[in-house]
């Protein structure tokens, strides 16, 4: 069984990671949406349960993909579920100091490998921060995030 972790904060999920959550999961058998949180902080829009089911709604489409939220190093989580490889998007080279930093530095730790897909230029420009910003002074961003996300969204943003 071929695994694969795809990381992420998700707050919230855009079409960027929908975008490589579903080639992920054509490639492996078993696709793991890990969320990252840690209970310290406390930050961001969403609560971490908010986004497990944001994220739970838009991945039913694809048979063999998972959710799950963890906190610590990323490489226990794919330590302990014997998960060999783990999936991230680059946008650009701006992506790219940063992911290299961090796939060496999750090699080193574990041996655990970093695969890079080319982001679809559709969606190369979207990040959660500033679907939230551009949100939050009224901007459109219908057709950048999944149809439930776009809902709590503006749910929430109404909540002021
Ligand atoms: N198109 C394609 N891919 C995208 C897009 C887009 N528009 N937007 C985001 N992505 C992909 C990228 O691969 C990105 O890495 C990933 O989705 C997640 O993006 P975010 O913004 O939701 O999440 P980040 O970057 O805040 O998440 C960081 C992690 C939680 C993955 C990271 O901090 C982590 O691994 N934390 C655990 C602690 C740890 O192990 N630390 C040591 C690291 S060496």
């Amino acid at each position: 069984m071929r695994r694969v972790v795809c990381p992420g904060s998700f707050d919230p999920v855009t079409n960027g990671h929908l975008d490589i959550i579903g080639r992920a999961s054509s490639l492996y058998d078993e696709v793991y949406v890990a969320i990252g949180f840690n209970r310290a902080k406390r930050s961001g829009l969403f609560t971490i349960e908010e986004r497990i089911d944001m994220l739970h709604e838009v991945v039913e489409q694809y048979g063999n993909v998972r959710v799950e939220a963890f906190e610590g190093l990323l490489v226990n989580f794919c330590k302990e579920r014997e998960i060999p490889a783990i999936i991230k998007g680059l946008r650009a080279v701006t992506d790219f100091d940063y992911e290299l930093q961090m796939a060496q530095m999750n090699y080193g730790l574990t041996e655990v490998e970093t695969l890079f897909v080319a982001t679809n230029p559709l969606y190369s420009f979207l990040s959660s921060s500033l679907i939230k910003e551009v949100a939050t002074y009224g901007g459109d961003v219908s057709g950048l995030v999944p149809e439930t996300v776009l809902r709590r969204l503006t749910e929430r943003l109404a909540q002021g």
